[in-house]
């Protein structure tokens, strides 16, 4: 058994529900659990500046071994010694490992090989398996990396699913073994969709590999959110309690509320970043448009008590301008607010859970707010 270069810290658990705080002990520092990770596909969080992500009190960030292989390529990762020192982010920083990425591509076909694709660069023929995920990963230097699975589109028959488990079996035993990089913990991926017994199997192939850590896949690919709620119910508790347990690609209140309800300690998603380039703010109360005509002239910010810098310095109306004008400051200021809203409610989570009160955060937050349930 080799070491993992992390450890998984059970600080407690919620007496009233399968919420549970925690904290992840990696050499880049320490990650308080439930966890939110903003998602920086291209080495950077979309029009903020390192600076600010460390004032929002980001402990982990996420990149994306898929974009970051095709731009800058490994050559430039091999000459900057890795992401770290490229973009200058010395905290914890998560890869995932292209699984998710390649198969939203049109043109792609999947052998036991891997995935073949067409560089959307220059369309040139390109093939992703499981040991080139790794490679790229280990240049890349993240401190968390993903096994390579195959995340299916939702509208597939059960027989797909059926095989694609076992492929992803496959090909997580293949990166397990390509996977070399003492100092970079490594996580399993278990998929399954929205069917119990290839859950169930999935769950119990990838956690018989002795990853640092596991994650749900394949959940938050446009099914209901009680189809969701299902799977998470029946299978986020089963996952191993001594490792980190993450689920990819969720980032809405009520997507973090289910998570975490059901036993889950990290999340990512562009949500909070995306809306806040169109210019949707998220707020206790609901989500707010800041273009809508009636915050023209409003002298208020976009939240009354928000401590972020955003709503400590602008309106508004001053906001509405912005938007208004396409000016690129409004996006980094709505970014600011909505990954500060984000980061907060997880603080608020793990405060809640420390108190056994994790369902009475629950209950306060949906009667008070107007978040639909997706
Ligand atoms: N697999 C990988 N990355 C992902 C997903 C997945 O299933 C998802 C699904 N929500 C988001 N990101 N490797
Ligand atoms: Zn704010």
């Amino acid at each position: 058994m080799s070491s993992s270069p992390i450890k998984y810290e059970l600080i407690h658990k919620d007496k009233h529900s399968g919420a549970r705080r925690g904290r992840i002990h990696t050499p880049r520092g320490i990650i308080e659990t439930p966890v939110f990770m903003p998602v920086g596909t291209n080495a950077t969080v979309k029009t903020l500046t390192n600076k600010m992500i460390r004032e929002l009190g980001s402990e982990i960030i996420l990149g994306n071994a898929f974009h970051l292989f095709l731009r800058p390529g490994l050559e430039i990762m091999k000459e900057f010694g890795g992401i770290h020192n490229f973009m200058n982010w010395d905290r914890p920083l998560l890869t995932d490992s292209g699984g998710f990425q390649v198969f939203s591509l049109k043109d792609r076909k999947i052998t036991e090989d891997g995935v073949k694709f067409r560089s959307p660069l220059d369309g040139s023929k390109i093939m992703m398996t499981p040991e080139k995920s790794m490679e790229i990963q280990q240049i890349i230097g993240s401190d968390i990396a993903m096994a390579f699975d195959e995340c299916v589109d939702a509208n597939s028959e059960y027989e797909y699913f059926k095989e694609s488990v076992e492929r992803t079996y496959r090909w997580a035993k293949r990166s397990y073994d390509a996977h070399n990089k003492k100092e970079q913990a490594l996580f399993g991926i278990f998929q399954g969709g929205l069917f119990d017994d290839l859950r169930e199997k999935s769950l119990e192939q990838i956690t018989s590999i002795p990853f640092d850590g596991y994650a749900i896949g394949g959940l938050a690919v446009g099914e209901k959110y009680q189809d969701s709620e299902k799977i998470l119910k029946k299978f986020g508790n089963k996952m191993p309690e001594n490792k980190p347990r993450y689920i990819m690609g969720i980032g809405s209140p009520t997507m973090m509320i289910l998570s975490v309800e059901n036993g889950m300690d990290m999340f990512d998603c562009v949500l909070p970043t995306r809306m806040g380039r169109h210019g949707t703010a998220l707020t206790w109360k609901g989500k707010l448009n800041i273009k809508a005509a009636k915050n023209k002239f409003s002298k208020d910010p976009i939240e009354k008590d928000c401590k972020c810098y955003t709503c400590r310095n602008h309106t508004r109306g001053y906001l509405n301008h912005l938007f208004k004008r396409n000016e690129n400051t409004g996006k980094t200021l709505l970014s600011i607010h909505n990954l500060h809203f984000n980061i907060t409610f997880v603080k608020k989570m793990r405060e809640a859970i420390e108190n056994d009160a994790f369902l009475d955060f629950k209950k306060e937050f949906f009667e008070n707010s107007d978040y639909p349930l997706e």
